[in-house]
Order: structure tokens, then sequence, then C-alpha cells
């Protein structure tokens, strides 16, 4: 057992986890337990891979040229959009995005569960920065399960005296063999809004497919999403409850090249952002005590053709 005193108190770590720092002193967690390996950045909590052993590819896509700098977000893994999703409804200047991605978060408890999976539970820290862009009292925890699965959970309290809304987010960056290859189910019948088309609305017509770029925001679905990735021969099952947004997004190639962190080759190739999310109509609203948790769940299983 190690110990660790990352913010506020010592948490005793089991042997499956390991803690370090870069040159920049943003702090990470390592976990290599007995299912799988992940990486978790302190700021953002932001869970930057996961790699069941029985898989030969990440099933989270991170970019080569990710930033790794304080109050920027990082470029793939698993961002976490919080109290508001795409831009701040009246104020440009704050983050895309919410500030919960680019904040420091400390743990608060860790443990092994009877599955064998490790818990961590980590919650984000009421800054004066944080304070001044949601001045509402309240908590946030993202509780992560590494095992066989990857399992996320997302906790806002109301600890205030009136209500507040929120939108949120699962950024998530998914590891893909070619995007123009893969297959998304889970969505047909969903409607949509469509960012690339003036933010027009559709409704999906069969499975989604790739072939240029690509920025929905789906509402009012709860389904379970499934990729299927020949190439990599494999499925990736995105499981959620607590969202009843789905947002699908690929930048292809020119604006990939253009955002500075995706590099200028053909790395935006294997990835797909599926994001667990409540935006748009979907936004939620909490009353005083109420606690709104989004879960996600990923697992991955070989492809039946
Ligand atoms: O969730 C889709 C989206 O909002 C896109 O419109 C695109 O901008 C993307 O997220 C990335 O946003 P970021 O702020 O991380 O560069």
């Amino acid at each position: 057992m190690s110990s660790l005193h990352l913010v506020e108190k010592d948490i005793q770590l089991d042997s499956h986890i390991s803690f370090c720092q870069d040159a920049n002193g943003l702090k990470f967690l390592e976990i290599d337990n007995d299912f799988s390996t992940a990486k978790i950045a302190m700021q953002g909590a932001h869970v930057m891979s996961w790699q069941p052993k029985h898989e030969a590819e990440p099933v989270l896509w991170l970019s080569d040229h990710a930033r790794y700098i304080h109050g920027r977000s990082i470029r793939g893994g698993v961002p976490i959009c919080w109290p508001w999703f795409g831009a701040h409804p009246t104020d440009g200047t704050l983050c895309p995005h919410g500030f919960a991605r680019v904040m420091p978060w400390e743990l608060i408890e860790s443990s092994t569960l009877e599955n064998g999976a490790t818990r961590l539970v980590l919650q984000i820290i009421n800054t004066p920065v944080v304070q001044k862009q949601l001045f509402y009292p309240y908590a946030l925890t993202l509780t992560i399960d590494v095992g066989d699965t990857l399992k996320m959970a997302l906790s806002t309290t109301n600890r205030g005296n009136q209500p507040f809304m929120i939108g949120e987010a699962m950024h998530t960056y998914f590891n893909v063999s070619d995007v123009e290859q893969i297959a998304l189910s889970g969505l047909e019948g969903a409607e949509y809004s469509d960012k690339v088309l003036n933010y027009d609305r559709y409704t999906q017509q069969g499975m989604v497919r790739f072939n240029g770029e690509f920025d929905r925001v789906y509402v009012n679905t709860r389904d379970v999403c499934v990729i299927e990735d020949p190439g990599f021969n494999r499925i990736i099952r995105i499981a959620k409850s607590g969202s009843n947004t789905t947002v699908i997004w690929t930048p292809w190639e020119e604006k990939a090249h253009q955002l500075g962190d995706m590099g200028n080759d053909d790395s935006w190739r294997h990835m797909i952002c599926i994001e667990s999310a409540n935006a748009l109509e979907n936004m939620v609203m909490l009353a005083p005590n109420q606690i709104h948790t989004l879960e996600v769940e990923y697992e991955t299983q070989p492809l039946e053709r």
C-alpha cells in the first residue's frame, strides 16, 4: 500500500494504483489490475486511456499531439463537459463545454470491488475560478470503475436552496480502425440537430456511417449504442443511464488539421466521439438537495459476422 496526499487528505492506494506527476506538475493515476489498465488525469478527472487485457488495441483514442497544460483540455479519452455543453449560453468568454474538464479534482475514495474492479471516486475542487463560473452550491463527483468494463458515474448534487440547470456530457473519444469503415447502431429513428447543416433538425434513418465531417446532437435517446469495427474485429458497446442525449462527432481531415492538437496526419481517422450527454432540450433541472447521475458503461466483444 502506498499513501498519497492528493489534495486534502491521505488516501490509501492499493497495489493496483500508482501515482505520477509530469514536468508541468500535472498529476495522474495509473491503474493496472487483473482486467485492464487505465490512466486518469487529476485535471478534469479525465480518463485518458482504458484497455482490457484481452484487447490488442486501446478502447479510447488519445491524440499523440495532445497538450498537457494547466487549464487546457486533453484531446482524447473522456473529457467531462459540465455544467454546460457547447458554448456558454450567455458568456462567450467562458470555456466551451464548461470548466469541469480543465479544473483540478481530488481523489476522495479508492477501493477494490467484489468483482475485482478498481474503484476511484474523484471530486471537483471548488476553487475561486470555479465559483465565479457557477455560484450555486453544489457537489460534483466522478466514480470510475476500472475492470473488464469501464464504468463512470458523474453525480451532481444541488446543495443550495434554489433549482439550477446543467448541460453535461462524457465526450468520449473511441479508438477505431478507420472511421469510414465503422457502423453505429442505436440511434435509428432518433431526432437530431445537425451542427454541420445550420443546426437543422432531421430524423436518423438506419445505422450511422461516416464519410465526412459529422457533428450531431441526437435528442430524447436513451438506447445502447454499438460501434461495429470490422478492422479491429470488435464491437464497442456503450450503455448509459441518466442521459437523454447522444452526441456524435468526427471533424474529418480539414477541421482535424486546424485543431492543432490532433496532428497533421490521418490520426483523426482512428477516432469517433460518441458522447453520452444531456444537452439542448434534455438539459437537467436540479431541485434543492436533488442528486442527478449520468452513468456510462463501455465494453468490447469480438465482432460476429
Ligand atoms: O461534441 C461535439 C463538439 O461540440 C464539436 O462541435 C467540436 O467542437 C467538439 O465538440 C470538440 O470540442 P473541443 O472544445 O474539445 O475542441
